[in-house]
């Protein structure tokens, strides 16, 4: 707990005591009108969004281990939508369609933790989103005009992909991508001297080229690779490494006081490949970026088991969050050029290391020269201001045990995992809103059984003091998000899909039959399904392709066959398809399960399989 916070509260509760604030006459403190300032919300940003009124920002979440991402308004913490990624999700059909099965591979589970946008010249683009799948090491890329998945790929000789950062300049040709355990190198079991000695694990900083969804890639350290970041001029990209010491318990990984930032040279990453000095684990480049192996890489000493590391909105400064140490370390990246040239110590690169509270995570930025760091165990937000933190620690030991750095500190509702600003990964960082993703939320909802859900914060950051708003209960469980201006997003995106751009998109109903495969062609236009009946045999395999030929916006069909446990949904102009076999015979119903019409009742067909 900083001092400052401490004072703060003994100061309002004995003046509260003494009635002194409210004794006419007496001149109020500053302190005292702005609480009430602030509890009144007067000359601050408005946060109630109006029925019929939009929202500034799009927010996109992360779902952690449901596998999908979502889509919030802020600052009105309306759910707009959810993207199935790497779930099944049923609304929607995904993972039950032929084009979802395509990019699923059979792997209806994920973990998606960080979700980040494409970049131009420091600032989102609107084209892509990017996503890591923890559980089953993928990377998924989302096309915004369609918020749609367009593409995964899998990422071999890795386990844990956690950290995950597009480039940032001049624009996103390549996403970074870490890996949090380590594991032998391949992990076949065939190496017997590296199966089961951890000392013989590794990590990996995985690069994938953005456009291709294809691995340029890999850097392979002996620590692991944790949170990711790129600076903002495609120089370098980075990880934390919090079990520098290969350990494979929890008290072997809290064995050394310190661990690494570790920087990747991306000039030197591409002169490696161009000459050659790689070798090939499993298909994939793999560049030696071991501790006295290569000159790629650089490692920062941080303490101690660090997490975040997130890059100042000016670009100069990467911002590392001790975890296990009540600080964070500020790493100027000008400083790292000479490092790499070996001019200065890596550890030179550190131009402070302030004191912030008890378990730091993650940091995020207001654009205003201040960070405002996660701090689980003391379930706080903590505003600082950089410029301070390293004026403090030029002047020394004495002036930094006073924290001037420290700006305010918020209590949050509880134990708080990622923090992050409106546009705060970008060089656009407004400062407007902040919202705290809290792992714990125990008594702020009604109780609904022993499994509770999240809870993230709307915090208000457009002031000096952070001012919390809004509570949102938030299911399974999110961990990251990022909030993207309304204008970047919203002329991108499309109300209608391109009809011919699926290959199969259908004009014609018709049944064609090949032996046993039966392809039935259908286009779907409320309320009516362009066939009527089908009639196929026992043990045909059958594909159903339809297309939406509704021209009305928000027109969106359903597909679903009784007793087939099949289901999806086919918005304006978009094909899907399903292949099933038919095993059982009878006549089944297919009708549509999204209201689409008033005669949406009537919008249904018969599949007669025929014994
Ligand atoms: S990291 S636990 Cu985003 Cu804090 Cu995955
Ligand atoms: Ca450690």
């Amino acid at each position: 707990m900083s001092d400052k916070r401490f004072n703060r509260r003994n100061f309002l509760k004995i003046m509260g005591a003494a009635g002194v604030a409210t004794g006419a006459g007496v001149m109020m403190p500053k302190e005292v009108l702005l609480a009430r300032a602030e509890k009144s919300g007067k000359g601050r940003q408005r946060y109630e969004v109006k029925p019929g009124e939009l929202d500034d920002y799009y927010g996109f979440w992360s779902g952690g281990h449901s596998g999908e991402i979502r889509i919030i308004g802020v600052p009105s913490m309306r759910e707009i939508k959810r993207i199935p990624v790497f779930n099944w999700d049923v609304g929607t059909g995904w993972g039950i369609t032929n084009e979802s099965k395509k990019l699923l591979r059979g792997r209806n589970f994920g973990d998606t933790h960080h979700v980040h946008g494409s970049y131009k010249n420091g600032t989102y683009d609107g084209k892509w989103l990017f996503v890591n799948d923890k559980l089953n090491n993928r990377v998924a890329r989302i096309r915004i005009d369609y918020m749609e998945v367009d593409a995964i790929v899998d990422v071999p000789n890795i386990q844990g992909a956690h950290g995950l950062f597009p480039q940032r300049y001049p624009k996103t040709e390549w996403v970074v991508l870490n890996s949090e355990f380590q594991t032998p190198v391949p992990n076949d079991a065939s190496n017997k001297k590296a199966f089961l000695n951890p000392q013989e694990y590794y990590g990996m900083h995985t690069i994938i080229d953005a456009e291709r969804m294809s691995i340029v890639c890999q850097v392979m350290v002996d620590e692991n690779c944790d949170l990711a970041a790129t600076d903002y001029k495609g120089k370098y990209s980075m990880c934390t490494s919090y079990n520098i010491e290969k350990g494979v318990t929890i008290s072997e990984m809290l064995a050394s006081d310190y661990d690494y930032l570790i920087i990747f040279h991306w000039g030197r990453i591409r002169d490696a490949l161009r000459k050659g000095k790689y070798k090939r684990v499993n298909g994939v480049k793999v560049i030696d970026g071991r501790k006295g192996h290569s000159d790629i890489t650089l490692r920062i000493p941080v303490p101690k088991n660090p997490h975040g590391v997130n890059i100042s909105p000016d670009g100069r400064y990467a911002v590392c969050c001790g975890k296990v140490s009540p600080t964070v370390t500020v790493v100027d990246l000008e400083k790292v050029d000479l490092a790499f040239e070996g001019k200065i110590k890596p550890e030179d690169c550190i131009v402070a290391q302030p004191y912030i509270g008890l378990g730091p995570l993650h940091t995020t930025f207001d654009g205003r020269g201040n960070a405002i760091t996660s701090v689980f165990i003391d379930s706080t937000n903590v505003k600082w201001n950089i410029a301070k933190a390293i004026e403090a620690e030029k002047k020394g030991p004495e002036e930094k045990k006073k924290n001037p750095h420290i700006v305010d500190v918020l209590d949050i509702h509880y134990q708080v995992g990622h923090i992050m600003a409106t546009m705060a990964e970008t060089k656009e960082a407004d400062g407007k809103w902040l919202i705290s993703l809290n792992k714990v939320s125990k008594d702020r909802f009604l109780n609904a059984g022993p499994f509770k859900v999240e809870n993230d914060q709307l915090v208000d950051i457009s002031g000096e003091k952070l001012r919390l708003v809004h509570d949102s209960p938030a299911y399974i469980e999110p961990h990251d998000c990022i909030m993207v201006r309304r204008d970047i997003i919203e002329p991108k995106v499309k109300h209608r899909h391109e009809m011919f751009e699926h290959p199969l998109a259908v004009t014609k109903n018709s049944v064609e039959r090949k032996g046993n495969k039966v392809i039935i062609r259908m286009t779907a236009n409320a309320p009516v399904f362009g066939l009527q009946e089908v009639r196929v045999k026992k043990g045909d395999k059958v594909t159903l392709i339809v297309t939406n030929h509704d021209e009305i916006i928000d027109l969106t069909n359903g597909v679903a066959i009784s007793n087939y446990n099949i289901n999806f949904v086919i918005a304006p102009f978009q094909t899907k398809s399903v292949t099933f076999t038919a095993d059982k015979p009878g006549v089944f119903w297919i009708y549509c399960t999204n209201f689409c019409h008033a005669l949406h009742l009537e919008m249904r067909m018969r599949l007669i399989v025929e014994a």
